[in-house]
């Protein structure tokens, strides 16, 4: 449906002067800006845009000049008006009418089961004794900043941080600039007055593009996507916040006024969101402590893909009666627990800086730490990255900094804390010689990596580290061949490539150090498993650089044979989806080495082995261009075969659901994916009719 208004045939805001039909402007502005609003809401409520951006913003232009040529059509409301505007000299103070209050954590199961029998007994002197389960919301826990939004009259008039929880920093301006903040609420019946709370947060990606921006502009990067919306969100210059990327998410209220509170934690935030308040869809109900930590372990397994921070989960008794029942005790609700997840950050102190070299010779600097918990883990080293990284970060040795250890990722040091810095703290030198062979270390002009020129011939660390690559799981998945044992086999001068493994036998492991018997069979069996393998996994232990694991998939599946890839030149390679001018480079040299050539034959004469498809580029692929994702479990496919049928097949899998997928494949237990797939009409299959269509005539 569009309206039409006068000038709006979409030439971007060529705007008569003339103000003769300024109703019609208006109307015409009116317009607009419903048409800005609603298309921020789909973006920020529902995650689901209905237009690319540079349509929003010829929208917005055209409000822009129409505003600019007929002042007296701007109000507060307009998206325009979400610029900013001159320094504030200090925030005023705001007394919160109704206090915020703060939550108790809990960092265990048997915390949380001690919460639920804590809640039931109170509960029970109320109600039925029949009562099974208490019922409760559960939601994320977000890294970031709680606020709370005024909107009287549904007018937003109103933001103040939390503070302390009594008072808070009036922050209306700076929130006035935040796109995911309504100024108005979408209701015909909006309630008198309604503090809404939430937290303001800023995403990981729109974090990593600040950070770059500040670097290029030489200014001070964050640490972290909390303190970034910390920083932004306490401006003095509202200016600056409307150029940083900030998003809220309701989870609570203050004072409410004219209207009649819902009955649930649950049916508050639906009202929330049918009001255009960002709320996230992360959130669920279920029943007591058994369905609290099923929460917490779901979305435990998910926090690494979420966009945003969360340090914990937050459970909340459901019904807002009983949650009144329960009231609070020293300003932490009775009602509401925090599980939080082990920290992420700790502090330590850095006791020296010294560099490790990679399987491609690649020198990376690293920190020895005092040893510190964090994430779950105790953590002694933490990779700095490269030698630019360390200068950006001006770490240094003697510092105290924070460690950072994010899921399963390698840990880092994020930056160090100035305030105690101390007098000696050394800076660290990147050294010319490659520790490990003594060869020089060589720095390419454009390249942010700095590598050992001796090659895997010289120096022991990159055969190390090729061989470990070689082993490891997605490779020839060798089970039992660790890096101690690797270390052993190349400093005992046993074997020095991936084809020696081959030859290795009882004898030469048994003299290794905690190696019984047993074991040393175990590796051998592993060995001769790992020897019947596939075209993919091969090309991807090779270790060819910038050949990563989807790359060796897409190669084994154009070439389909060895010798076509191994013969394939530089051209041949650029036709290959993903394979660049660098890729394709990497690739000819590694085939034009004659060692590698060798490798690669003794690899082959010891019995290494894999189906070839000499039909690949003959054969028919009816599922190319087709994008398939796999959700929940099957009841006897494994996702890899899965997977692999289907990419056999010229079909691609896919991570996560969007308008490009053609057909979710979904198993037992499948959750948003499927949801997901159904809310945007995308064709679902289960194993069977997958088995089904990959049997067609044209599969055999
Ligand atoms: O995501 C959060 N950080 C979060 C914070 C949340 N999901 N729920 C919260 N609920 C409350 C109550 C129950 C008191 C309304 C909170 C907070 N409070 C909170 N955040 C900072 C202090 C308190």
């Amino acid at each position: 449906m569009m309206l039409s208004a006068p000038g709006s045939s979409g030439n971007g805001g060529s705007v008569p002067d003339s103000d003769s039909d300024s109703a019609d402007w208006q109307t015409h502005a009116a317009w607009l800006r419903s048409e800005l609003v609603r298309h921020n809401i789909a973006y920020y409520v529902f995650d689901q845009p209905t237009v690319p951006d540079a349509q929003y913003d010829k929208l917005f232009g055209e409000l822009q000049a129409l505003e600019t040529a007929h002042p007296e059509l701007i109000n507060a409301e307009s998206p325009t008006q979400r610029v900013g505007a001159a320094p504030l000299g200090q925030f005023s103070q705001v007394t919160h009418s109704v206090p915020m209050l703060s939550l108790n954590n809990g960092f265990n199961e048997a915390d949380i089961i001690a919460f639920d029998r804590r809640a039931k007994e109170a509960l029970a002197q109320n109600a039925s004794p029949s009562r099974q389960e208490i019922e409760y919301a559960t939601e994320l826990k977000f890294d970031g900043l709680a606020i709370n939004l005024r909107y009287e009259h549904g007018v937003f008039t109103q933001a103040a941080t939390r503070g302390d929880g009594a008072t808070g920093e009036d922050v209306t301006r700076n929130i006035r600039t935040v796109r995911a903040i309504p100024l108005r609420l979408q209701t015909s019946t909006p309630p008198a007055l309604i503090d809404i709370r939430g937290e303001v947060l800023m995403y990981k990606a729109d974090f990593v593009r600040l950070n770059a921006r500040q670097r290029a502009a030489g200014q001070k990067e964050f640490a972290n996507p909390r303190n970034a919306a910390a920083g932004s969100l306490r401006q003095l210059d509202s200016r600056i916040t409307a150029q940083r990327a900030l998003r809220f998410f309701a989870y609570g209220i203050g004072a409410l006024d004219g209207a009649e509170l819902p009955r649930s934690h649950s049916a508050l935030l639906d009202w929330y969101s049918s009001m255009g308040v960002p709320v996230c869809n992360e959130r669920n109900t279920c029943g007591g402590a058994v369905g609290l930590l099923e929460y917490f372990h779901y979305i435990g397994q998910k926090r690494a893909q979420l966009p945003y921070d969360i340090d914990g989960v937050v459970y909340k008794v459901n019904a807002l009666a009983e949650q009144q029942k329960l009231g609070f005790v020293s300003r932490a609700p009775r009602f509401a627990l925090a599980h939080k997840f082990p920290a992420e950050e700790a502090l330590t102190v850095v006791l020296e800086i010294e560099v490790q070299v990679g399987r491609t010779g690649a020198i990376t600097p690293v920190a020895r730490l005092a040893p510190v918990f964090v994430g779950g883990v105790t953590v002694t080293n933490a990779t700095l990255h490269n030698e630019d990284e360390v200068n950006r970060k001006d770490i240094r040795i003697g510092d105290t900094v924070i460690a950072r250890r994010a899921g399963d990722v390698i840990p880092e040091v994020v930056a160090y804390v100035p305030e105690q810095r101390p007098q000696d703290a050394r800076r660290f030198v990147m050294p010319t010689n490659c520790p490990v062979c003594g060869s020089s270390i060589v720095r390419l002009e454009d390249e942010a990596i700095a590598r050992c020129s001796g090659g895997w011939i010289k120096c022991a660390a990159q055969r190390k580290g090729g061989l470990q690559h070689f082993a490891s799981r997605r490779a020839m998945d060798i089970e039992g061949l660790g890096d101690q044992l690797i270390d052993q086999l190349v400093d005992r001068h046993i074997i020095t490539t991936a084809a020696d493994l081959y030859k290795l036998g009882l004898t030469a492991l048994a003299v290794l150090d905690r190696m019984a018997d047993k074991s040393a069979r175990n590796v051998l069996d592993a060995l001769e498993k790992s020897k019947s393998t596939t075209l993919a996994r091969f090309v991807y232990a090779l270790g060819i650089r910038h050949v990563g694991e989807a790359t060796a998939k897409a190669l084994a599946s154009h070439f389909g044979t060895l010798d076509a890839l191994m013969q394939a030149s530089e051209a041949q390679l650029l036709e290959v989806a993903d394979v660049g001018p660098v890729v394709a480079n990497s690739i000819t040299q590694f085939f034009a080495d004659p060692l590698n050539i060798e490798l690669i034959a003794q690899l082959r004469a010891a019995g290494v082995q894999w189906a070839e498809n000499n039909v690949a580029e003959t054969s028919p692929r009816p599922l190319l261009g087709r994008i398939f994702v796999l959700t929940g479990s099957m009841p006897t496919l494994t996702r890899d075969v899965a997977a692999a049928m289907i990419e056999a097949a010229g079909g691609k899998v896919a991570g996560s659901v969007s308008k490009k997928t053609s057909v979710v494949v979904a198993g037992a237990d499948a959750g948003s994916k499927l949801v997901k797939a159904q809310e945007l009409g995308i064709a679902i299959m289960d194993e069977a009719a997958l088995l089904h269509l990959l049997k067609q005539p044209y599969f055999e």
